[in-house]
C-alpha cells in the first residue's frame, strides 16, 4: 500500500519536474550573434576539457603531440581512449550516450562516425531550438568576459542578442590579474594605474558602466580560489569596494562568486588544468554582513566546503547558494548538497546550473539534475504525507518552479 503510495508520488514529481523549463543561470554557450564561440556537434563534445583529461588517462600521449592534432584528429584520440578502450562510465563520458539517446540514436552501440551524423556541428535557429526543447530550457545566462579580444569585438558591433540568451559579466581577468587587465584598459583610453592611483577608480566605473549598458547583464560575476579576503585593503579589495559593489548597488546586479577553482595545476592540460581547493566563508560572511544592499551568489567547489556555505546562507538573505559546481556535479555530490540545502533551507537556493559548453550539453546535464532533484523532493514529500501533511500538485509546482527558475529571477529582480 504504502509503495504504491510513493510510486504514485513519484510519477507526480517527476511529470512536474519534466514539464518544468529551466533557466539556466551559469553556462559557457553564447547567443549565434556571437558566430564562433558558440560549439556544438560530436568533435566538440568529444573536445570538452573534462573528457580531455579523463583521455589523457587513457591513451597517456604527450601533451604537445595531443595539442598539435586538428579539432577532428583529438575528436578521434578522445573517442577512442573512452568509448573504445573503456566504458564510458564516468559522468562526462555517459553524458555523451545520453545526448546520443535523446536525438534517437539506435540503442546498442553506435561510432564517432554516427554520432557526427546525427549532430549538428552549425548551431542554425532550429537546432538550437532543438536542444533547448530537448533539455527543456528556456533560457540561459551566458559567461561575458569584457577582456576576450574576440567577445569584444562582437559586441563592439552593437550585436543583436537573441533572447534566449542573457549576459553576465564575468571579470576574472579585472579581479584577479589586475596588472593585465590595466595594460589592456590603457590601450582601450582609460585613464589607469596599476597602483590604483589618480582616477583609477572613476574610470574604472566608466568602463564598468558601459559594459553593463552594452551587455544588459543579469549579474556580475568571478571566481577565486582560497585566496579570496574581505574586508581587503589590497587590490582586490578595493576593486570591490570602489567599483563591483557600488556599481551593483546601483543596477541592482547581484555579484556572483564562484569559489575553490585552483588555476594552471597542470597547465599542459590548458582548459583541463584547473583543480580544486577548500576556501573560507568567512569572507563571504563579511561580504554579505558589510553590504546589506548587495546581493551575492555563491557556489563553491570543493565538496568541504557545501555545509558551510547552506549554514552562511541561514544568516544572510542576501546570499543565494546556486549550483554543484564543475567537480561536485556528480550524481553522488549532487544528491549529497541537494539534499543538505533542502533540509537545511526549504526550496530557497538555486540547485543547479549547466556549465554547458557545448550546446548539446544542456541535454544530459538537465536531465540528471532533474532525476536528482525529483529523487530527493519524492523522499520530501513522501515524509511529509506519511506525517500527515497532504501534499498538492500545485505544491509541487511552486516549489519546482522556484528551484529551476524563480528563486533565480526574483533574486536577480529583488
Ligand atoms: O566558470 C568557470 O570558472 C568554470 O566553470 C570553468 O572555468 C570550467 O572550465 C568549466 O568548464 C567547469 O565546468
Ligand atoms: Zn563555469
Amino acid at each position: 500500500q504504502e509503495a504504491l503510495a510513493q510510486e504514485a508520488l513519484a510519477q507526480r514529481v517527476r511529470r512536474i519536474v519534466d514539464a518544468t523549463p529551466v533557466v539556466d543561470m551559469h553556462t559557457h554557450l553564447y547567443a549565434p550573434a556571437l558566430k564562433e564561440l558558440l560549439l556544438c556537434g560530436a568533435d566538440e563534445l568529444m573536445c570538452f576539457h573534462y573528457l580531455i583529461s579523463e583521455s589523457f588517462r587513457v591513451h597517456r600521449l604527450p601533451y604537445d603531440v595531443f595539442w598539435g592534432m586538428s579539432k577532428r584528429e583529438q575528436a578521434e584520440v578522445v573517442w577512442r581512449a573512452l568509448f573504445e578502450q573503456s566504458t564510458p562510465l564516468s559522468e562526462a563520458a555517459s553524458g555523451v550516450i545520453e545526448i546520443a539517446q535523446a536525438f534517437g540514436m539506435q540503442p546498442g552501440r553506435f561510432t564517432l562516425h554516427d554520432l557526427r551524423a546525427v549532430l549538428s556541428d552549425t548551431p542554425t535557429a532550429a537546432y538550437i531550438d532543438k536542444v533547448f526543447q530537448l533539455a527543456g530550457v528556456d533560457l540561459v545566462v551566458m559567461t561575458n568576459d569584457p577582456f576576450d579580444r574576440a567577445e569584444r569585438a562582437y559586441w563592439a558591433q552593437g550585436v543583436e542578442i537573441d533572447p534566449k540568451f542573457r549576459a553576465s559579466l564575468r571579470l576574472d581577468t579585472l579581479v584577479n590579474q589586475f596588472a593585465d587587465a590595466c595594460q589592456d584598459l590603457q590601450a582601450q583610453g582609460f585613464d589607469v594605474a596599476p597602483d590604483l592611483s589618480g582616477r583609477t577608480f572613476a574610470e574604472l566605473e566608466r568602463w564598468l558602466e558601459s559594459w553593463v549598458e552594452r551587455t544588459q547583464p543579469v549579474y556580475v560575476a568571478f571566481s577565486a580560489a582560497d585566496d579570496l579576503v574581505y574586508p581587503d585593503d589590497g587590490v582586490r579589495g578595493q576593486l570591490l569596494d570602489k567599483v563591483l559593489l557600488p556599481v551593483c548597488r546601483r543596477h541592482k546586479l547581484p555579484l556572483s562568486l564562484m569559489i575553490g577553482a585552483r588555476r594552471r595545476v597542470n597547465p599542459d592540460l590548458r582548459l583541463a588544468g584547473d583543480s580544486v581547493t577548500q576556501a573560507s566563508l568567512r569572507p563571504v560572511e563579511r561580504l554579505c554582513a558589510d553590504n546589506p544592499d548587495n546581493k551575492f551568489l555563491i557556489t563553491m567547489l570543493a565538496r568541504e566546503n557545501q555545509h558551510e556555505l547552506v549554514v552562511t546562507a541561514r544568516k544572510f538573505h542576501n546570499l543565494m547558494p546556486f549550483g554543484c559546481w564543475w567537480f561536485v556535479n556528480t550524481d553522488t555530490l549532487v544528491e549529497e548538497i541537494t539534499r543538505l540545502r533542502l533540509e537545511l533551507l526549504g526550496p530557497t537556493f538555486i540547485p543547479q546550473h549547466s556549465d554547458a559548453r557545448v550546446l548539446e550539453h544542456l541535454i544530459y546535464k538537465w536531465q540528471r539534475a532533474r532525476d536528482v532533484v525529483a529523487r530527493v523532493l519524492t523522499d520530501k514529500y513522501g515524509a511529509l504525507v506519511r506525517r500527515g501533511w497532504a501534499v498538492e500538485d500545485a505544491d509541487i509546482e511552486r516549489d519546482v518552479r522556484r528551484l529551476f527558475r524563480d528563486n533565480f529571477w526574483d533574486f536577480v529582480q529583488a
